[in-house]
């Protein structure tokens, strides 16, 4: 439900955040149900410490709604345990239902699934949803059932626009910048580089430390964020002795690792973080990664680009690259 809409985010609020003291056992819990969910990976100690505070544990019983299409965004949930199913209408009722009460009062009607539409998506733990209608201001763009008793986190509109919002919305215009410079991209317009800002996931590498190696199965793409990396190719010498030879060398902007998805073939080079000298002001390899699923859905258009490109890696005097393959 990653969308690139522009987010707008409010100007700074000086309103107390809401704290609901919790004990260590459900800190304990909110953070595993929040492990592996992108929308909090950006969070620093102390914005993670206010949405914590912020969160209401709640209870469902089967079959109630917890968000129903139509209504005004209250609450951002997350998922620690049960299973939700997500169903859209096409003709969602109008407006707000009467009295304007939120759908979270809502009382069970057991079984009556057929009039919330088609069955989209299953929510299960660790996941989270209702972001679209607190982030975009829109209605909200469907109906969250809970399919059996479930446990969820519930988070208030101001808290998760002031801190996950804020956030999601410096990392963004972070790697807007970023990519923006990259070459590979220059094609793109704004709102496809948006969506692949949304879908990048840095990591810094010691040096020598290998991004990827020669000969294993590969399922990522790499931009090059800082630093440099040297692309190394192993070869067998004239005494039989296998030898790494340097066959390229990233800098900021370059890319990697496009060919074992082009080709589903195996790495063709090691990709390492460079040895910086002493008193080097380089920074240390910093990489933004996409997976397989979003380099295909995002990149596929450039598709003839990276493999005329390619066309030149056996190609030694290459100003970009060199893998002899
Ligand atoms: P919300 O605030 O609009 C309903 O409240 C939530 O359902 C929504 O945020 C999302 O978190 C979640 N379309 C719309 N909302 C979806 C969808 C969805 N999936 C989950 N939600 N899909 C598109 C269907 C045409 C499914 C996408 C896989």
């Amino acid at each position: 439900s990653v969308s690139a809409e522009p987010i707008s985010v409010d100007s700074e609020s000086h309103e107390p955040l809401p704290v609901f003291p919790k004990s260590d056992d459900q800190l304990r819990r909110i953070k595993a149900s929040i492990k592996d969910n992108f929308l909090f990976r950006d969070l620093d100690e102390e914005q993670e410490t206010g949405v914590l505070n912020a969160m209401q544990e709640m209870h469902t019983t089967r079959d109630q709604v917890v968000i129903r299409q139509g209504d005004l965004g209250d609450y951002f949930y997350v998922v620690e345990s049960g299973l939700l199913h997500v169903f859209v209408r096409k003709d969602p009722p109008q407006g707000l239902w009467p009295g304007g009460r939120s759908a979270r009062q809502e009382v069970p009607q057991p079984g009556a699934h057929a009039e919330f539409g088609k069955l989209v998506q299953e929510c299960r733990p660790g996941s989270s949803f209702g972001e679209l209608a607190l982030m975009y201001g829109h209605p909200r763009a469907a109906t969250v059932l809970a399919m059996e008793p479930s446990t969820l986190w519930s988070l208030d509109r101001i808290t998760f626009r002031t801190i996950i919002l804020k956030a999601a919305h410096r990392r963004r215009t972070m790697y807007e910048q970023f990519l923006s410079t990259v070459p590979l991209l220059a094609s793109l317009s704004a709102t496809e580089r948006s969506k692949i800002a949304d879908a990048l996931v840095s990591t810094v590498y010691v040096d020598g430390a290998a991004v990827v190696r020669q000969g294993e199965m590969g399922d990522t793409f790499f931009f090059v964020e800082e630093g440099e990396a040297t692309v190394t190719k192993s070869h067998e010498g004239d005494d039989g002795e296998l030898k790494e030879l340097e066959v390229g060398h990233l800098t900021r902007g370059d890319y990697f690792g496009e060919l074992s998805l082009l080709t589903r073939a195996p790495r063709a080079a090691t990709v390492s973080a460079v040895h910086r000298g002493a008193g080097s002001t380089l920074p240390k390899l910093k990489v933004a990664a996409l997976d397989a699923q979003a380099f295909t859905r995002l990149l596929g258009p450039l598709r003839e680009i990276m493999e005329r490109n390619a066309g030149t890696y056996g190609n030694y005097g290459s100003p970009h690259l060199s893998y002899s393959r």
